[in-house]
C-alpha cells in the first residue's frame, strides 16, 4: 500500500469516502489549480481530504512554495503529516480555498458544520478571494434543511438562553449534539457546545438572526456567499 492510501485508511473519515473515483476526479481538479506561492484555505470533508493529498503530492514533486490555512485542528495535523507547510490568518489570507458542505440549495447557499468547525470555515470563506465547495449529487437540495439540521455553536453557559431565543426564531427541533454521536463532533473546534436545529423555513435573514443571539458563536448557514460549487459525479 502506498503512503497516500495508508493515510486515507488511517483517517477517521475514511469510511465516508464513498464514490472514490468521482471524488478523486474533483480532488485532482482542485490540485491542478495550485500555483507556486499560493496560500490555500483547506477545509474538511471526504473530497477535501483527497484534494489535500493530491496537493501534497504536487508540492513534493514540483517543490512548490505553497502554504495552507486549515479550518480545523484535525486538518492542521493532516497537513503536517503530509508535509504541507502551514500558515495562519495572522500572517496571510487565503488566495483560494476548498471545503465540503452538507447541503447546497439552488442559490448556492449552504449548510455546513457536521464536523463542528463552522466558525473557522466561515472565517476562512469570508477571508478568501475564491471559494470552491466540493459536493456530490446527494448534497443538492431544493430547500436548505431538507436532510440536515443547522448546527449552531453555543458558549456553554448560554445554552438555555440561546435555546429560548432559537424557539423565537422558529426552531422546531433543538438537539444538543450527543456525546457519543455517530455523526459529527460533540463539541466545536473552540470547545463550545453544538445545537443541531431544524426550522420549517430557512429565510435569507436566518443566518444573521441566529448570529445576533448573545451566546451564539457561529452557525452552519452560509447564505449568499461568493462560492463556486464543484460536483463529484456519482457515476
Ligand atoms: C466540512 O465537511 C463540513 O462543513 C461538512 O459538514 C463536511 C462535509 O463532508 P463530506 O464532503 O465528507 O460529506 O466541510
Amino acid at each position: 500500500m502506498d503512503w497516500q492510501s495508508s493515510l486515507i485508511k488511517n483517517l477517521e473519515w475514511s469510511d465516508k469516502i464513498i464514490n472514490i473515483s468521482g471524488k478523486q476526479k474533483v480532488a485532482d481538479e482542485i490540485a491542478a489549480k495550485v500555483k507556486d506561492g499560493d496560500i490555500i484555505g483547506v477545509g474538511s470533508g471526504s473530497t477535501s481530504y483527497l484534494a489535500l493529498i493530491a496537493i501534497a503530492t504536487r508540492i513534493k514533486e514540483e517543490k512548490l512554495n505553497v502554504k495552507a490555512i486549515p479550518t480545523s485542528l484535525e486538518l492542521s495535523m493532516f497537513c503536517s503529516k503530509l508535509g504541507v507547510p502551514l500558515t495562519t490568518l495572522y500572517e496571510n489570507k487565503p488566495d483560494w480555498l476548498f471545503d465540503g458542505a452538507d447541503e447546497v440549495d439552488p442559490n448556492n447557499s449552504l449548510i455546513k458544520g457536521r464536523g463542528g468547525a463552522m466558525f473557522k470555515e466561515k472565517l476562512l470563506i469570508s477571508s478568501s478571494v475564491v471559494n470552491y465547495i466540493i459536493v456530490d449529487d446527494s448534497k443538492m437540495v431544493s430547500k436548505l434543511g431538507t436532510n440536515f439540521p443547522v448546527p449552531i455553536e453555543v458558549f456553554p453557559q448560554a445554552l438555555l438562553y440561546v435555546e429560548k431565543e432559537l424557539k423565537q426564531l422558529g426552531a422546531t427541533s433543538i438537539v444538543l449534539r450527543p456525546a457519543k454521536g455517530k455523526d459529527g463532533s460533540i463539541i466545536s473546534e473552540n470547545g463550545n457546545l453544538i445545537l443541531d436545529c431544524k426550522f420549517d423555513e430557512i429565510g435569507n435573514n436566518l443566518e444573521k438572526d441566529i448570529k445576533s443571539i448573545t451566546g451564539v458563536i457561529e452557525n452552519g448557514l452560509f447564505i449568499g456567499y461568493n462560492l463556486q460549487i464543484l460536483m463529484a459525479s456519482n457515476n
